[in-house]
């Protein structure tokens, strides 16, 4: 009887221990998302939360900062209290991390920026996973040029958020061809925030300036694309392969690119939002001491509409869209 109470009390400190090992396993992760403005958005948080799950090994408290940076700060600096073993953070904007980074070091806590960038040194944060979005503005100027075969552009621009890494290193991107074209003019350029309110606001605002002198419409992301098709369509404004004026877009969500294979955007630059994975990995090799890269870049490609045929971009097709993950 002795004998079986202390196989059972043996058993029961065994199982206790076991538990115990397991809660200590988990890996609490504090995720500041950028907001909810976007399909691509709503894809990269979809990305998160069906990867950093419990049979993962995590546990993923998410804020959404609804766009606001202060929000964004005060949600990194809650994480900081709460001693979250990881914080993953998508800056709303590029400047004014460098205070909350040195708060997250002092208390020892490893910070991955990822989808978009900040101009803190690299020296205050872990580790980055992000697209570059240079080579992506370039890509779109690129596709442009070959398009245009050096007629004549008159562009307008409905630009990402004010201050936004994507919208600067887009901007950057698409300006570094553009340099190079004499014949080609940017009539304006304004602030659509990313959203599809946004972008039908600006092209409300662009069509009363500069209706009939433009032939060129650059969106920063697919939503603010289908802001601007909205207002091209109530002003009898024709675009798209066979219209007055080229449409481009960002992102390459499922949307965009139907809107890409149906012919209405000419030129479709993927940002590939699905990056939960290698953020995951990172924490695995952080976690297990082993080397990790400073820097992971995910790489994306472009596309374009049947009937174009680019060294730059890819004819989109049936085929290649519905295989397509998000
Ligand atoms: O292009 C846009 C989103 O940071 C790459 O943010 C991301 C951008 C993306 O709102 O749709």
């Amino acid at each position: 009887m002795k004998k079986m109470l202390a196989v059972l009390v043996a058993l029961i400190m065994a199982l206790g221990l076991c538990s115990f090992a397991v809660a200590e396993d988990v890996i609490t992760v504090g995720f500041a998302q950028v907001g909810h403005e976007s399909d691509w958005r709503a894809a990269n948080t979809n990305d998160y939360q069906s990867t950093f799950t419990a049979e993962n090994g995590f546990e993923l408290s998410f804020v959404d900062a609804d766009n606001d940076h202060a929000v964004q700060l005060e949600a990194v600096r809650t994480f900081i209290q709460q001693e979250m073993d990881y914080i993953v953070v998508c800056p709303v904007q590029e400047a004014g991390w460098e205070t909350v980074l040195g708060e997250a070091q002092e208390a020892g806590i490893p910070v991955i920026i990822a989808d978009r960038s900040v101009s803190a040194d690299p020296s205050l944060y872990t580790s980055q996973v992000c697209t570059n979005m240079v080579l992506e503005g370039e890509a779109a100027g690129n596709w442009l040029a070959e398009n245009l075969a050096g007629t004549e552009a008159n562009i307008l621009v409905i630009e990402g958020s004010v201050g936004a890494s994507a919208t600067l290193g887009r901007t950057e991107g698409f300006n570094n061809i553009a340099k190079d074209h004499a014949e080609w003019k940017v009539l304006d350029v304004q602030s659509g925030d990313f959203t599809q309110a946004g972008g039908q606001e600006v092209m409300e605002s662009f069509i009363k300036t500069y209706n009939g002198q433009f032939n060129v419409v650059v969106c920063q992301n697919d939503n603010e694309a289908y802001g601007a098709m909205d207002a091209m369509d109530a002003a009898g404004i024709t675009y798209g392969v066979g219209g007055d004026v080229i449409l481009i877009s960002y992102d390459a969500t499922h949307d965009g690119l139907k809107y890409t294979l149906d012919g209405k955007i000419n030129c479709n630059v993927e940002c590939n939002p699905m990056q939960a994975t290698t953020v995951m990995e990172l924490i695995k090799k952080i976690q297990a001491g082993e080397a990790y890269d400073a820097m992971t870049v995910v790489p994306d490609q472009a596309f374009c509409a049947p009937g174009i045929t680019s060294a730059y971009a890819t004819t989109l097709t049936e085929e290649i869209w519905a295989a397509r993950p998000y």
